[in-house]
């Protein structure tokens, strides 16, 4: 089963959003099988962004991102890696649609409130780079009425 790394950044828990956008996950219909707050440690931080170690915004980047605690989590259901980056919006919160949670709570491309992970195979890299396989739950709800 398809899975995905989201990570609510350091603004998405000051402002309280945490629980606004765990909801619109379970209420998409998407399975939670991996949480924990924790305040992510400079190497964790630097690995996660490696793409982008040579871009001007880095080193902001990185000190926004282990600033204070952040939600890391980890999501499974079909499609849900690309349906997750529709949830959340374009990159840059102004360009993102109303309705996603960018578009909704966000105008500041630095201060985006959530991480999604971009494709199958980065969304794999991402879980275990944040998640070891004692914290992810394997299990599937035994009632789907929603999918049937
Ligand atoms: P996304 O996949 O939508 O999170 O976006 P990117 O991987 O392109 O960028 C990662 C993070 O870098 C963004 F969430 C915010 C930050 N960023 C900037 O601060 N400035 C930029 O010009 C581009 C990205």
């Amino acid at each position: 089963m398809e899975r995905t790394f989201l990570a609510i950044k350091p603004d998405g828990v000051q402002r309280g959003l945490v629980g606004e956008i765990i909801r619109r996950f379970e209420t998409k219909g998407f399975t939670l099988v991996g949480l924990k707050l924790l305040i992510p440690s400079q190497e964790l931080a630097e690995k996660h962004y490696a793409v982008h170690k040579e871009r001007p915004f880095f080193k902001d980047l990185v000190s926004f991102i282990t600033s204070g605690p952040i939600v890391a989590m980890v999501w499974e259901g079909d499609g849900v890696v690309a349906s997750a980056r529709k949830l959340i919006g374009a990159t840059n919160p102004l360009n993102a649609e109303p309705g996603t949670i960018r578009g909704d709570f966000g105008i500041n491309i630095g201060r985006n409130i959530i991480h999604g992970s971009d494709a199958i195979e980065t969304a794999q890299n991402e879980i275990s780079l944040w998640f070891s396989d004692a914290e992810l739950a394997n299990w599937e709800p035994t009632i789907k009425p929603w999918l049937v």
